[in-house]
């Protein structure tokens, strides 16, 4: 009745903004990631029947905020297996502090697999893809590796939306240079921040409507390892986003000044000086460079010079989640 999972979090290039139900956790719009696999989550679920309730550690600490989400999430693969157990989570993050980098989607996707087989449920992925989601949405793409595309669906019940593999890291091996600002302060959650923007901006609707053209674009671009034109999408899609975000009401504005430089420095590097890279941004002060494995080790020195960068640090792509033995440390 236990198991122990391994999932790296991933980077969406086409963006997750918005839910078309908030109970069933379905996205408005579809999004295409990279899996990372310098940064890692582990996690190790037990059920057992003498527990009176779920458990959760996460680095070592009780987390009674991430418990609420897990135990949800947890409920709904004891319901299939048939089991009201309660279980013994124990998670720890490999991330560096303040990495900008969304535990949740790493953590889910851990725990949904480390659960599936504690209870010897033996799930297939597309259905722990859809498991996860329910905690949270960014999570369903984590079960694959490399590039991964999730799907927006269109039924009620939400069983046609789950992520799916599109390639494998080895297949187009690019880079990840995260520029960490040291002014980052603390912000709206992707949650409240999403439904804020859909009842509240304006562009919301030219968002949602304007998603099928951008996955499309970033689909056959992925098909073809174009990569000028997946940063083309990319960038498109990642301002696109930010615009909607900061036409909200309140607004929601998660750059700091150092992100503009980031932003401007990148641009610079691709068109004066030839370097494959490009920009993304999720709902933080972060920048997310990507790159070909050959200019990471000039676009993180690039990045590292400007003021308001507090340090960098670079991932190729890698696995999805998997199993890992008990005998592992976590
Ligand atoms: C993404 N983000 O596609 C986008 C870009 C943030 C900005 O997915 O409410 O934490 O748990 O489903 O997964 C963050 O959203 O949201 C996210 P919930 P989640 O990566």
């Amino acid at each position: 009745m236990a198991a122990t999972a391994q999932a790296q979090p991933n980077i969406a290039l086409i963006k997750y903004w918005g839910k078309r139900d908030t109970r069933r956790n379905l996205p408005a719009t579809g999004s295409l990631s990279i899996t990372l696999d310098a940064l890692w989550t582990r996690t190790r679920v037990e059920f057992d029947d003498s527990l009176r309730h779920d458990e959760l550690h996460l680095n070592g600490a009780p987390d009674p905020q991430t418990l609420a989400r897990a135990s949800a999430c947890l409920d709904l693969l004891r319901r299939r297996a048939g089991t009201t157990a309660r279980a013994r989570i124990d998670t720890r993050n490999h991330f560096p502090t303040a990495a900008g980098l969304a535990s949740s989607a790493s953590g889910f996707a851990a725990l949904v697999l480390a659960a599936d087989a504690a209870l010897g449920l033996g799930l297939d992925r597309r259905t722990l893809s859809m498991l996860a989601r329910r905690g949270s949405g960014s999570a369903a793409r984590s079960l694959f590796g490399g590039f991964v595309s999730m799907a927006a669906g269109q039924r009620e019940d939400g069983e046609d939306a789950f992520a799916e593999p599109l390639l494998d890291a080895a297949e187009w091996p690019l880079a990840v240079v995260v520029a960490v600002t040291s002014n980052t302060r603390k912000s709206v959650g992707s949650g409240t921040g999403m439904e804020r923007s859909r009842l509240t901006s304006p562009f919301y609707p030219a968002w949602v409507s304007g998603a099928t053209a951008d996955l499309a674009a970033a689909h056959a671009a992925v098909r073809a390892r174009d990569f000028a034109a997946l940063a083309e999408v990319s960038e498109h899609n990642c301002l696109k986003m930010h615009a909607v975000m900061q036409a909200s009401q309140p607004p929601l504005l998660y750059w700091s000044g150092a992100t503009v430089d980031c932003l401007q420095r990148i641009r610079t590097l691709r068109e004066r000086a030839g370097v494959d890279v490009f920009f993304t941004v999720d709902a933080g002060a972060q920048v997310k460079a990507v790159c070909a494995p050959g200019a990471a080790t000039q676009v993180a020195a690039a990045l590292a010079e400007i003021p308001g960068v507090d340090h960098v640090l670079t991932s190729g792509l890698g696995a999805g989640a998997r199993l890992i033995d008990h005998g592992e440390p976590l």
